[in-house]
């Protein structure tokens, strides 16, 4: 395994954080009050049972950020594999075992929690993020991002366009509360963070972010959590209005074409 298991606690849920393949997180949601739960992208079904057996918690639901295999890869047989009838949402025809098909601002329950779909085209055509709060809405809520947003950075762009990703992290994600907790679908924050760094050098919260990181990462402690708020400070693809970076990608002011140019700058740089 890359890295421990962490537990999250946060106001109304708990966040069960489950290292996957080489550098993937499968997450289970569970609402404290009523022991329900979901999971988040069982690309390793075997220790998604054997968590939720020894968390003794109701698992019905599966929430599929998108159908690439190392996220998706695992529905099939974890819908085998449980005795009880799984809903397994996501947004892209391509996912095994779908059979809630969801789009933007559609909505769901975990126990009392509340989930809230946002449609997020880009990495791939059929990306969902899944927004989860407390059902009167208080405590700082969890963004389920997969390969949209990770920890200061962002997904390839294999099926969409700068326009996209700038409308899924600087419409969509950022107007999420600041307080809202990131859980990324890979470990990258090292090498996103070298990338930011490389972009803004004088930027100080990147700084602090890489060293914090490289002591997790030394323990092979995960680094996410992250937050909507901390994301904008030190994230350069949610930073594409700002100055320091537009003067990074060549002066340009349109921040979609700098969305563009640093997505094709961090395509192929070296940590
Ligand atoms: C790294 O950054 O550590 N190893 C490198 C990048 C997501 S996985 C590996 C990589 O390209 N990862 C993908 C990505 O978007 N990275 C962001 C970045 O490089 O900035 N995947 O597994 C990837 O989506 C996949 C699976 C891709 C099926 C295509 C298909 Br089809
Ligand atoms: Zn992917």
């Amino acid at each position: 395994m890359h890295s421990t298991l962490e537990d999250v606690k946060l106001e109304g849920m708990e966040i069960k954080i489950l290292p996957a393949l080489q550098d993937n997180y499968m997450y289970l949601i569970v609402d404290t009050k009523t022991r329900e739960a979901a999971i988040v992208d069982p690309v390793e079904p075997e220790l998604v049972i054997k968590t939720v057996e020894e968390e003794k918690v109701t698992l019905n639901k599966v929430l599929t950020t998108h159908h690439h295999w190392d996220h998706a890869g695992g529905n099939e047989k974890l819908v085998k594999l449980w005795p009880k009838e799984l809903e397994v949402y996501g947004g892209d025809d391509r996912i095994g075992a779908l059979n809630r098909k969801v789009q933007q601002d559609d909505s769901l329950t975990i126990g009392n929690l509340k989930v809230r779909c946002l449609s997020t085209p880009c990495h791939t055509t059929g990306h969902i993020c899944y927004h989860v709060t407390t059902a009167d809405g208080t405590g700082e809520g969890a963004v389920f991002t997969g390969d949209t947003l990770f920890q200061g950075g962002c997904g390839r762009f294999f099926e969409g366009t700068p326009e996209e990703m700038y409308e899924a992290l600087c419409t969509k994600l950022s107007a999420l509360p600041d307080n809202t907790k990131v859980f990324c679908g890979h470990e990258y924050t090292l090498q996103n963070m070298s990338f930011a760094r490389h972009v803004e050098p004088d930027n100080e919260v990147i700084q602090q972010r890489i060293e914090w990181a490289k002591h997790r990462r030394a323990s092979q402690d995960p680094t996410v959590p992250s937050t909507i708020a901390e994301e904008k400070t030190w994230n350069p693809f949610m930073r594409v209005h700002e100055a320091a970076v537009q003067k990074h990608a060549g002066g340009a002011t349109d921040p979609i074409s700098v969305m563009g140019t640093l997505r094709k700058e961090k395509d192929t740089f070296k940590a």
